[in-house]
């Protein structure tokens, strides 16, 4: 009897430890800073011209599910827009996210516009008539 309880107080003590351990890997860990960094890298890049040429931008350190407008330079011209490795985004033919023409596009994105529509009936193209992007 004596000798179960002592391995009894063994194996708590060890548990002990052990737990003390874990928490102080856990404590001392960078990791989830650095998982929360790479969930956190939104970027899109997109041209005005197809085949990723001309007035090309790089908007990076995006808001998940943020409404962003287009600047001047780039509001209906448009025509090769990529989303970063790791996301997607709804493109919108209107400034604020909030119409009905938007069309989900995913990694890599397209170099070329004409060939998407924002209708099933493919008579308005994507092509030209982006004014804002939300990313995830
Ligand atoms: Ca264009």
């Amino acid at each position: 009897m004596l000798l179960l309880k002592k391995s009894s107080l063994l194996l708590a003590v060890m548990l002990v430890h052990l737990k003390v351990h874990i928490l102080a890997r856990i404590l001392s860990s960078t990791e989830p800073v650095t998982l929360s960094q790479a969930v956190n890298a939104i970027g899109a890049f997109f041209c005005n011209d197809i085949s990723w040429t001309d007035g090309c931008a790089h908007w990076t350190n995006l808001v998940s599910n943020r409404c962003y407008t287009l600047d001047a330079e780039h509001q209906d011209q448009v025509s090769s827009f990529g989303p970063d490795s790791g996301n997607a985004c709804r493109l919108y033919d209107d400034y604020h996210c909030s119409s009905g023409n938007s069309i989900y596009i995913v990694y890599p994105g397209s170099g070329d516009l004409r060939t998407l529509y924002y209708d099933p009936a493919q008579t308005d193209t994507v092509n030209d008539n982006v004014n804002s992007f939300l990313c995830v």
